[in-house]
């Protein structure tokens, strides 16, 4: 079944010459690595490639490979292929859903258990822990990989296994970095280069969130309410996340991002057996069963109201049955 999606994406990219590639909004180590790691592939195969986003990506992955490929400029050509990575629906490719629609034929590979599939066809599999751990199934069927495809897989794999702590690590996962170690990856230097990214402003502005951190009665759902949220040059929501986490016994993270007036973004994380893609879903939104996300309307307050009761309505904490 594996090799059937495989090899048809591969006789379709053999057999097409134009290309365009795309991912969610606000890339990040696996939509950003996944995304290069297809364009260097496929130069090498000598074809007609550009990779255009919603937005120019953060600074901080400009360690990655052929970054500054990235666009944001939406063309009104027509691409035989969209490659769309990562992202659970075309809608969350922002602007560039445009050019989705208009390509003749859309392959979707992605992780996130939300998918809709969307594409003519799906590669969709969401017990693997990112995109770029995915596709790196298709590098070894063509037998294409070098050092900088390798760096590009390498991160995206990092990125969203929490550098290998976060349960969706397996056995497979250590045997493809394995092999992507094999190409001389620094994992010190690619750590360094996606977490030490704060300014000293930054530190004070993560002390301020963690005194006002708010908790449930039973100290297992906690969250931060973050009014006039500016985005920055580099993910800061990990790094409160990590921060949190640091509180024993707490099953459910949440922050509540004031992104613009009467608008707020939800970032879910779970430590144990808690849904909070259901819980997304349940808003509108989506991503996994430990990391999802949802934009809601309607003020920083009642928003954090509703979404914090569901979540205690829905869950038993105590049993972890929950949603
Ligand atoms: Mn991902």
């Amino acid at each position: 079944m594996k090799d059937k999606v495989l090899n048809e994406i591969i006789d379709k990219i053999k057999s097409s010459k134009s290309f365009f590639i795309t991912s969610h909004i606000h890339g990040d180590g696996d939509s950003l690595g996944s995304e290069l790691a297809i364009y260097i592939l496929l130069k090498i195969l000598n074809k007609n490639v550009i990779i255009v986003n919603n937005e120019i990506p953060v600074q901080t992955y400009s360690f990655l490979p052929k970054f500054n490929v990235i666009k944001n400029k939406v063309d009104k050509r027509k691409y035989d292929v969209a490659i769309v990575l990562d992202c659970t629906d075309s809608h969350r490719a922002g602007k560039s859903k445009e050019m989705i629609d208009n390509a003749d034929y859309v392959i979707n590979i992605d992780h996130h258990i939300s998918n809709v599939y969307f594409g003519d066809i799906n590669w969709v599999k969401p017990a693997i822990s990112s995109t770029s751990q995915i596709i790196y199934d298709l590098f070894e069927k063509l037998g294409i990989m070098n050092k900088n495809i390798a760096l590009c897989l390498y991160t995206g794999i990092s990125t969203d296994t929490g550098n290998f702590t976060y349960d969706n690590t397996t056995g497979d996962t250590h045997k493809i970095v394995s092999h992507l170690m094999e190409y001389k990856i620094n994992p010190s230097i690619v750590y360094e280069k996606m977490h030490s990214t704060c300014t000293p402003l930054d530190l004070i502005f993560i002390g301020k969130t963690i005194s006002f951190l708010k908790f449930d009665s039973k100290k297992k759902i906690c969250w931060a309410v973050l009014a006039n949220w500016a985005e920055r040059d580099y993910d800061l929501t990990e790094v409160i996340f990590s921060t949190m986490r640091l509180v024993k016994d707490v099953e459910v993270l949440l922050l509540f991002k004031e992104v613009s007036n009467n608008k707020v973004r939800i970032n879910l994380r779970s430590t144990l057996d808690v849904d909070v893609n259901k819980v997304a879903k349940f808003f509108g939104g989506g991503g996994h069963k430990k990391a999802s996300g949802v934009t809601i309307k309607g003020s920083l307050n009642i928003v954090e109201k509703k979404v914090i009761a569901y979540i205690k309505k829905n869950t038993n904490t105590y049993k972890n049955k929950i949603l």
